[in-house]
């Protein structure tokens, strides 16, 4: 299957978006009110995060949005996924404890109304990792569950805030990313290495999510827009054609999406495969929670980067890089490789857009076509300014077209594909890997935080502004 020329694959009203998130681009660490949050903390443990960053100041996005909104406007950019730092609204995490930090609510309605009269449609994520301290060291974060009232509760007051301007909710970003960096490998905040306790905190991430939906949808209903959550997962692709390697595969999917999509969009519990294998470290849903998840998200939310092959383990393989381990091997007894013939990113992760083809495709069978939004897809290379001030990043115009390409692919084969936000709008943070790695399309000057839009954002405009031609995806 190609894309044939001269084909508007994608549907008129697809969403062409660009992705950040609070942490990453905000500063403004202890601004105005502000609470502390995890990773505020985890980055001040030595050794935690390259080159000893941290995000106080990153890209000081807090003081520069108006500036950043400028850059989305001339380029215009239709849709900006943004995130809010819960404890920038709620210092202490709840309301009874520390109460609302109209500051921060401030801060928020102000870009969420200077958004609105650029032309730009927020997508607002309500967590994106940064959950507020005291939560962690006086509750337990993620392992209590009482933090999905919590959680509602904090929803809550963002629905009420800025939800007679924002129609477009994600309660979650990559609950997998919380429960396996942050509870089972550590090496994200809240920096925890347990072999129990990620399926105990994705558990209650699924809940929680559960509960803010259901805020949402019963509390205000008269301001009805769009809510869902955001599932990470790149492809699994057999890596032979071996009935064990497929098997693998199939079971690493299990425990990469099925794990989270299931008890939404699938038979409304955790994977077969995982029951067996997790046994009783893997919680129950009461009824009542299978039912508060069960259709739950009204699209599928997706973030996408990579793709590995996958084969049975044997219990011989070499330690697996963390970033490539695919959650907790031992209870899969999975082991994860690429093709060394794949081109990298520098974040050594492989660009195989036909993966993302498929993966597509999977979802789509697995969870009866759903509506797929890509939330994130994106790449880390860092691009020389030449003398002219200029950044030509080809390598990442030809991964989003390449990307793209897939897309529009797997839309023709019928897959229900709503929209694509790239990742990210501006260079930074990249969590524990600190400001090295850049995935943006707009530049940042680490010194003097100077904003440069790179080549790249002048092609994803025009990409937008087609709506994503065949003329544009095959540069011909
Ligand atoms: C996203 O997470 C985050 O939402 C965002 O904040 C972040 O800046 C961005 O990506 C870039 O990192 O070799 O197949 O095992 C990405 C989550 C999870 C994507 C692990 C890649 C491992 C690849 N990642 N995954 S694999």
């Amino acid at each position: 299957m190609t894309y044939a020329p001269n084909v508007t694959a994608f549907p008129g009203d697809f969403t062409w978006g660009i992705a950040t998130s609070a942490y990453q681009i905000e500063g403004g660490h202890d601004a105005d009110g502000k609470g502390p949050s995890i990773w505020d903390a985890f980055c001040r443990i030595p050794g935690r995060i390259a080159c000893g960053e941290n995000g106080d100041v990153a890209c000081d996005h807090y003081h520069r949005f108006r500036e950043d909104i400028a850059i989305m406007k001339e380029l215009r950019i239709p849709a900006y996924r943004l995130s809010i730092s819960w404890p920038r609204v709620l210092p202490t995490g709840r309301i009874a404890d520390g109460g609302v930090n109209e500051a921060g609510v401030r801060f928020y309605s102000e870009l969420i109304d200077a958004l609105l009269e650029a032309g730009i449609t927020p997508w607002v994520t309500l967590y994106h990792w940064d959950l507020p301290l005291a939560l962690q060291t006086e509750r337990d974060g993620w392992l209590n569950p009482a933090i999905a009232q919590d959680f509602a509760d904090y929803a809550r007051l963002c629905f009420k805030r800025f939800g007679d301007r924002v129609r477009h909710w994600i309660t979650l970003n990559e609950p997998w990313v919380v429960a396996i960096l942050g509870y089972g490998h550590g090496v994200f905040a809240p920096g925890r290495k347990s072999r129990s306790e990620p399926y105990l905190a994705a558990h209650h991430l699924l809940r929680a999510h559960a509960k803010a939906v259901e805020v949402y949808r019963k509390e205000f209903s008269q301001q009805l827009g769009q809510i869902g959550i955001t599932n990470n997962c790149d492809w699994r692709e057999p890596r032979s054609d071996k009935p064990q390697d497929i098997a693998a595969a199939e079971r690493a999917l299990d425990f990469y999406i099925g794990w989270f999509a299931d008890p939404i969009f699938g038979h409304g519990d955790y994977p077969a495969t995982m029951r067996e294998r997790v046994a009783d470290r893997l919680p129950h849903f009461t009824d009542a929670e299978h039912e508060a998840l069960r259709a739950s998200s009204d699209f599928f939310g997706l973030n996408t980067y990579t793709t590995m092959f996958a084969a049975e383990a044997t219990g011989a393989e070499p330690p697996q890089d963390v970033h490539g381990n695919g959650g907790i091997s031992e209870d899969q007894e999975v082991v994860l490789s690429v093709d060394p013939a794949w081109e990298r990113t520098d974040y050594h992760w492989a660009v195989v857009p036909w993966g993302c083809r498929k993966l597509l495709e999977y979802l789509d069978r697995r969870y009866g076509h759903p509506p797929i939004v890509i939330t994130e897809n994106g790449c880390a290379y860092d691009d020389p300014v030449r003398p002219d001030g200029g950044i030509q990043d080809d390598r990442r115009i030809h991964f989003h077209r390449r990307y793209l390409e897939a897309c529009a692919e797997a839309v023709a084969q019928g897959v229900n594909l709503r929209g694509y936000f790239a990742w990210s709008l501006m260079d930074n943070l990249e969590w524990a890997k600190g400001y090295e790695l850049r995935f943006g399309l707009v530049h940042i000057d680490g010194r003097t935080l100077a904003r440069t839009p790179k080549a790249s954002a002048r092609w994803y405009a025009e990409c937008i502004a087609s709506n994503g031609s065949a003329r544009i995806l095959l540069g011909s």
